[in-house]
């Protein structure tokens, strides 16, 4: 007999909550680091028994000049940091990307755009014609582009989008320190209409803005009484650009990052807990903490929109240490 039950558990064995409170989240970021480990660790292992994990590529398909004053985007057209300058990328490079993105050993394609709104056109046909040829492909595909209508979100949802990424980026209570262009209430109407329409959620936040744990246990609050809850929830780390207004934070402590990857898995044992912006700021010992403790995928290419990320050798010899499941042989 194992000394420690590990056989997976079925959906309805384990307990799915939709109320969690505040004070419960911010004693689970506060846990002595061993006993939150190990209470994420076993409801990762129940539900998800292979430890696998999902590899998701990432494209910007239109980069800069965006008119939301987010405080930490290389992007926006606040910041001096501002990255425009670039041609909109067309349907067929996106999709040479995303073919070579498959050949690498990626599960998914994400397409952002700097956009603090989808609007009707031929950019928008474009779009529906990459999420297209990325289905056509085999990959899932999601996109992040700011607000959409009802009406977008439909057509996005025929075209085959697996998922819309849309973030929260921080407690409704510091947000406004954050963004003032755009309000919480937005982001989460347009979540509504993504759901609506049938397509799954990408939504998480970023920590190392200067917020408290409160504030953490706040998003992390919004996003688990989510019903259902976000199908994947990216946790990312502020990488600090300069020219953005937040250029002067320190990098979070590493294991902050491991708290509140253990505590979102805790919360929502189901979703695709995403280890995303600052994993190469990360120690290899610290993202294989996080590994363990909830994190079931990564982004996986060398760029992320505008910032760098592991190069893919780097990230295979990774999986391979930590012993972790992909799709493709290492
Ligand atoms: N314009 C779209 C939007 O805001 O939804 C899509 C692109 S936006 C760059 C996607 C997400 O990346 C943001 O919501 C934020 O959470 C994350 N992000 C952007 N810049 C970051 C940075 N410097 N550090 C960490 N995360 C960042
Ligand atoms: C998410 O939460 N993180 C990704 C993805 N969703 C679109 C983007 C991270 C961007 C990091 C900064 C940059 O490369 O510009
Ligand atoms: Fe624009 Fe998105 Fe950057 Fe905000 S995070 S400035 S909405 S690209």
């Amino acid at each position: 007999m194992p000394i420690i039950d590990t056989k997976p558990l079925s959906k309805e064995e384990l307990i799915l909550r939709y109320d969690w409170t505040l004070e419960e989240i911010g004693d689970l970021l506060n846990k002595p680091l061993m006993d939150l480990l190990w209470q994420a660790q076993l409801i990762h292992r129940k539900a998800n028994p292979g430890y696998k994990v999902q590899l998701a590529s990432l494209l910007s398909v239109k980069t800069g000049g965006c008119e939301e004053d987010c405080a930490y985007c290389t992007q926006s057209i606040y910041n001096s940091s501002d990255v425009s300058g670039q041609p909109d990328l067309s349907v067929e490079p996106v999709l040479e990307r995303a073919r070579a993105a498959k050949e690498a050993g990626a599960d998914r394609f994400c397409m952002g755009w700097a956009w603090r709104e989808i609007r009707d056109g031929k950019n928008f046909d474009a779009m529906l014609s990459m999420v297209r040829g990325v289905r056509e492909l085999g990959l899932e595909a999601c996109v992040t582009a700011g607000m959409l209508t009802d009406e977008q979100a439909k057509r996005l949802a025929e075209a085959g989008l697996t998922a819309y990424n849309h973030n929260l980026d921080t407690s409704p209570e510091h947000y406004e320190k954050i963004i003032t262009t755009r309000t919480y209430q937005e982001r989460i109407e347009t979540l509504f209409r993504v759901r609506n329409a049938g397509i799954s959620i990408c939504c998480g936040g970023i920590i190392g803005m200067g917020e408290s744990l409160i504030d953490r246990a706040s998003l992390l609050r919004v996003l688990a009484t989510m019903n259902p809850h976000p199908e994947s929830v990216p946790i990312n780390a502020l990488v600090a650009v300069e020219g953005t207004q937040l250029e002067a934070l320190p990098f979070v402590d590493s294991l902050e990052m491991v708290r509140m990857v253990a505590t979102a898995r805790i919360l929502m044992p189901y979703s695709r807990v995403r280890l995303s912006a600052g994993r190469e700021q990360l120690s290899k010992e610290a993202q294989i903490l996080c590994l363990q403790a909830g994190a079931d995928s990564i982004f996986y290419g060398d760029s992320l929109l505008t910032t760098s990320n592991p190069a893919i050798l780097e990230d295979r010899e990774l999986l391979a240490e930590a012993g972790v499941q992909v799709n493709w042989e290492l």
